[in-house]
């Protein structure tokens, strides 16, 4: 949109800051936003809780914290000079690099011009009479925007160390999900690292080789596979930049939105033997490899069990003591319906001298005590716990923030069931207000880079496409709503996934709904489909008419 068809709201309250757009949350997605926003001619500014930009990335400084989705695909692409600019160094990027990259693209596209940093929204209100949402925030700067957009994340809100005595440990406390900005020093410590999911898994290793002695304290095993990182060759990232343009077509494609390629080949449709084979080759090339080897993982519980019988087989072999293996091994839920972990040494880290392991399944965490914590059969003595013990996840950043929308109705309510949208990018009841990433979209089970340009992108459209035709507010109809939730609910139904219990589903948030609110059919399904509601002129959505704001 030219700027010059972007018209200034009516100034009507002094004191408010008001605006076209703002934008809540300065991870990769909101940060894609306001830039494409600010390019369009929009007055557009955003907030962000942290201190910086990057989302998860600024928050997760953990040791070993590092992405699962390959860097290749883990990074923009709406911007041909970045990917040009910017080489990667490693096949699965570590945070420093990551963080070092949204500062990159921040400081290249000047993005902290338009950002209020520090700065949390309380409560974001629509106000029904002149078609704005009033936001206000922790900093007492407040806002008004026709639109508001949130890119708030999906695992942005720390489940935390939420067990009694906690506020009596005499030693240090560290959530992995707001580390330090400064290096913790592990040497000489006893340290307790309580949650194996994917952060556990990768601060293990790590922490294990800097510590005296570490005690990892396990609720339910997680199946990981070895990643098997490594560097990037010039060779190789001088290949890839040469063809980004069309691995992004191909990645925007596929189930995941990455490059990695996803077999059609169901299990049975090959040999024991060469069952076997697939499952060993993809162990040894590790990474995202096993998880592409059979279409039906998912799907097929008998195939599900073979995979699953495979990975237990390798725990087995790697840990040495055959009690710890045991405790280690992963029972009772489909392979990889939890998320799927990627490590390195993880499993190895349990053979060595300082590292004991606690099965808090059969020996539950009572209470933190002065000096460490007191399981139902000891007490164990530490000097430092890290909980990673992971998130309010997939809706937890919404529901922190008091949101009502038309006639006063309030998300919370709307959600109390389970998070329910259109598309994860809006909701009826709710005009102008757009999610980024949000939970009924592909989310976790997508590449969150490519969804959160796609949707980034989407958006703009619509406000474009409001502006230009003089429509005042969009929300989704109930029935698009209901039937999209529908689908949801429809192929979730054939998958395993929601049978695990899971942050997917909420089940690690006491109270939460079981409700399991990801669209699982694909990264390339839904974009076909976010694209033909834009094509079909929005037919699954009221449009207000009002008196042309643009184009006058
Ligand atoms: P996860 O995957 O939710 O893992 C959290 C871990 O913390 C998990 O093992 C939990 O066991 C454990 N936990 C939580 N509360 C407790 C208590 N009270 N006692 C013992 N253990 C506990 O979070 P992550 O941060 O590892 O990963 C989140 C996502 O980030 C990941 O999926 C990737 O997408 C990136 P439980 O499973 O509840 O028995």
């Amino acid at each position: 949109m030219p700027a010059e068809t972007v018209v200034a709201h009516e100034r009507r309250q002094p004191g408010l800051r008001q605006l076209d757009v703002l934008v809540i949350g300065m991870g990769f997605g909101g940060m894609c936003m306001l830039h494409q926003a600010r390019a369009a001619g929009l007055d557009v500014h955003a907030i962000e809780a942290g201190g910086d930009v990057g989302g998860t990335w600024y928050w997760n400084r953990y040791p070993g914290a590092r992405c699962d989705v390959m860097s290749i695909d883990y990074s923009y692409s709406f911007l041909n000079e970045i990917q040009q600019e910017w080489t990667w160094s490693e096949k699965f990027a570590a945070q420093p690099e990551i963080l070092a990259y949204a500062n990159f693209v921040a400081h290249k596209l000047d993005l902290r011009r338009d950002t209020s940093f520090e700065t949390r929204a309380q409560s974001i209100v629509y106000d029904d009479d002149r078609s704005v949402w009033v936001i206000a925030t922790d900093r007492g700067q407040d806002f008004e925007a026709k639109y508001c957009i949130m890119a708030t994340g999906p695992l942005s809100v720390p489940k935390g160390l939420d067990m009694p005595g906690r506020d009596a440990f005499a030693g240090e406390i560290y959530l992995t999900g707001r580390w330090p900005h400064q290096p913790v020093d592990f040497a000489g410590k006893r340290v307790g690292v309580i949650g194996t999911g994917s952060t556990g898994i990768q601060v293990v290793p790590v922490v294990a080789e800097q510590a005296d002695h570490l005690t990892v304290f396990q609720r339910t095993p997680s199946f990981t596979i070895p990643m098997r990182n490594n560097a990037l060759s010039a060779d190789y990232m001088a290949q890839v930049k040469a063809h980004y343009p069309r691995l992004r077509t191909i990645a925007r494609g596929t189930h995941t939105g990455g490059v990695r390629p996803v077999s059609t080949r169901p299990m049975f449709s090959v040999t024991t033997e060469e069952i076997q084979n697939l499952l060993e080759d993809g162990w040894i090339q590790g990474g995202q490899t096993i998880f592409g080897l059979f279409s039906d993982m998912l799907y097929d519980q008998q195939t599900n069990d073979v995979v699953a019988e495979f990975v237990r087989g390798k725990i087995k072999q790697v840990v040495k003591d055959p009690h710890t293996a045991e405790i280690l091994t992963p029972r009772g839920y489909p392979i990889f319906t939890r998320r799927p972990c990627l490590d390195t040494n993880y499993y190895e880290a349990f053979n060595r001298g300082n590292v004991d392991l606690v099965d808090c399944i059969n020996e539950p965490i009572e209470e933190i005590t002065v000096t460490g914590v007191r399981t139902s059969a000891r007490e164990i003595p530490l000097d430092i716990i890290i909980a990673a013990t992971g998130y309010d996840g997939l809706t937890g950043a919404m529901m922190a923030v008091d949101i009502k929308g038309r006639n006063g109705r309030s998300l919370r309510a709307k959600w109390a069931g389970g998070a329910h949208s259109y598309l994860g990018l809006m909701m009826e009841g709710f005009p102008n207000l757009f999610m980024i990433a949000g939970a009924n979209g592909p989310s976790a089970l997508a590449n969150f880079v490519i969804l959160n340009e796609d949707n980034a992108s989407w958006i703009l459209d619509c406000i474009i496409y409001l502006e230009r035709n003089g429509h005042k507010a969009i929300e989704p109809t109930a029935e698009s709503e209901g039937e999209y939730m529908a689908l949801l609910t429809e192929i979730a139904g054939k998958s395993l996934i929601p049978k695990a219990k899971s942050w997917y589903v909420g089940a690690n948030i006491p109270g939460k709904p079981n409700f399991f609110p990801i669209f699982a059919g694909g990264f390339g399904r839904y974009a076909d489909m976010c694209k033909q509601a834009a094509l079909s002129g929005y037919a699954g959505f009221t449009l207000d008419r009002q008196d042309a704001l643009v184009g006058r």
